[in-house]
């Protein structure tokens, strides 16, 4: 009996991995083809910026546009800076969120909206809620400033602020607030159909170390929140996907997460993305990328693809990131691309910047981060999915999956403009009845398939 129940579990397991499964591992976009996102999140040092703007120039998302591939952003906003006092909305910080927004989509690249926050907030040592929104503590300082800055998450003022805002019973208007707030963005782009969605809070803490890492904070604290957050964006919102995160703390370096299922309140399906981030612990304690902590990595998307059938939604990475300077960072972020593709999971790396963990250098040039990052990959496929994989040493792209004709628009195939500077051979079987062109704007490959139901195969190699 034992081993029969055990074979209908893995049946079912199998089942919901397959392609047969019953939710969608991909967004979609208003047309209905399946959406591979890679994009970098824009940018950290609108954090402390006097006007929370990130340092880019319209002619930086035009050159990841037009020339690296992108095709999204996970773009950094702030509770602190939309209502910097209790009932104060900054609408001129909103307009010009508006206008950096609109860099991206009028080009047609999806802005992801990121409530951010890191150390609570802007009262105790940290960014993201407002000052007036913070708590305070008899003991003050006890983490030196010289040590790094995820450890001022144990500074007594920042687990106070933590637990108030999450302590919902007694400190109600904390959240009603953020609730507002959100409300207010959705309003401002809920009629942009390339805002795609809404990422509810950065990188959640209990406060509580015990606590948040047994998992009473995700059960009770973080899954109530959200219950009553995605009701209040669903007010304004009925479209755009909401992007939620489970705690961070062990979760980023491959700990499970304790969430319970995260449902939608919209009318129809949902349109809910699981947002967690990756950085294993060589990452920000010090070493190389060892095989150890490949396995690591490996475990660490294991987990996720575990709690993604929970949540019956597609998954974005939505933060990993490391320096250039770590021995086997390229490695790493091939292992780490070769896995979201296996698992179709989209991505946006930490962060956008010159210099520093960033993609380019100082003066603009490309670091050797952005090498790796640069791919090829579906994104916007018309029809379902089967496969894709990029070899970033060959430069060899495969992809098939099956077309449906109901869908008008191309395959999109993103090719950013250097990788094959020699050109590249195209190879497409499986169906006869296809045409393909090159998009000028963007070096992207556009397939027509006109024949329905068919799986069909693109390979790309380098000449
Ligand atoms: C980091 C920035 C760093 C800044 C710090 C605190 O790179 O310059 O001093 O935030 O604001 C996260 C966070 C993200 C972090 C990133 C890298 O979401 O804000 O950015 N990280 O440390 N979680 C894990 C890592």
């Amino acid at each position: 009996m034992r081993n029969i129940l055990l074979c209908c579990f893995a049946l079912l397991l199998t089942a919901s991995r397959s392609h047969g499964q019953s939710f969608d591992r991909e967004l979609h976009d208003a047309y209905g083809r399946a959406l591979i996102l890679h994009g970098l999140n824009t940018a950290s040092n609108a954090k402390d910026d006097t006007a929370h703007q990130p340092w880019i120039l319209e002619s930086d998302v035009e050159r990841e546009h037009a020339e690296l591939g992108f095709n999204c952003v996970r773009y950094l906003i702030f509770w602190g800076a939309i209502e910097p006092e209790k009932d104060k909305y900054d609408e001129a910080y909103l307009k010009k969120v508006k206008e950096r927004v609109e860099w991206y989509t009028k080009r047609h690249m999806y802005v992801i909206l990121d409530m951010h926050q890191d150390v609570y907030g802007y009262g105790v040592g940290g960014n993201g809620a407002p000052v007036w929104a913070s708590a305070h503590a008899l003991i003050q300082n006890l983490i030196p400033d010289s040590w790094p800055w995820w450890m001022q998450n144990m500074e007594p003022k920042v687990i106070r602020s933590y637990v108030h805002f999450f302590t919902y019973r007694r400190h109600k208007d904390l959240q009603q607030h953020y609730m507002i707030c959100w409300q207010k963005v959705a309003k401002l782009f809920h009629d942009n159909p390339y805002v795609l969605g809404y990422d509810l809070m950065n990188e959640p803490h209990g406060g509580k170390v015990i606590k948040t890492l047994a998992g009473g904070f995700e059960r009770r604290q973080l899954s109530k929140f959200y219950k009553r957050l995605i009701p209040a964006i669903r007010e304004v919102d009925t479209v755009r996907y909401i992007f939620f995160e489970p705690r961070s703390f062990g979760v980023n370096f491959g700990m499970k997460a304790h969430l319970p299922q995260v449902t939608d309140t919209r009318p129809g399906a949902a349109r809910i993305v699981y947002t967690p981030h990756c950085y294993p612990k060589f990452v920000d304690i010090g070493g190389d990328y060892t095989p150890k902590y490949r396995d690591e990595l490996s475990k660490w998307y294991r987990v996720r693809e575990k709690e993604q059938v929970l949540h019956r939604s597609p998954m974005l990475l939505g933060e990993f990131g490391l320096s250039p300077s770590k021995v086997g960072f390229d490695k790493f972020l091939r292992d780490l691309n070769r896995q979201a593709d296996s698992i179709h999971m989209s991505w946006t790396y930490w962060a956008n910047s010159l210099g520093g963990w960033g993609p380019y250098r100082g003066d603009r040039s490309p670091s050797p981060i952005l090498w790796e990052l640069m791919r090829v990959y579906p994104q916007a496929t018309s029809g379902s999915i089967i496969s894709y994989s990029y070899d970033q040493a060959t430069k060899d792209f495969t992809m098939s999956y099956v077309s449906d004709t109901h869908i008008a628009q191309p395959t999109v195939i993103a090719i950013p403009r250097i990788l094959y500077l020699h050109g590249y051979e195209l190879n497409i079987s499986g169906t006869e009845k296809y045409k393909t062109e090159v998009d000028p704007a963007t070096n992207s490959l556009l397939v027509y398939v006109s024949e329905n139901n068919i799986k069909v195969n693109i390979s790309i190699k380098s000449r």
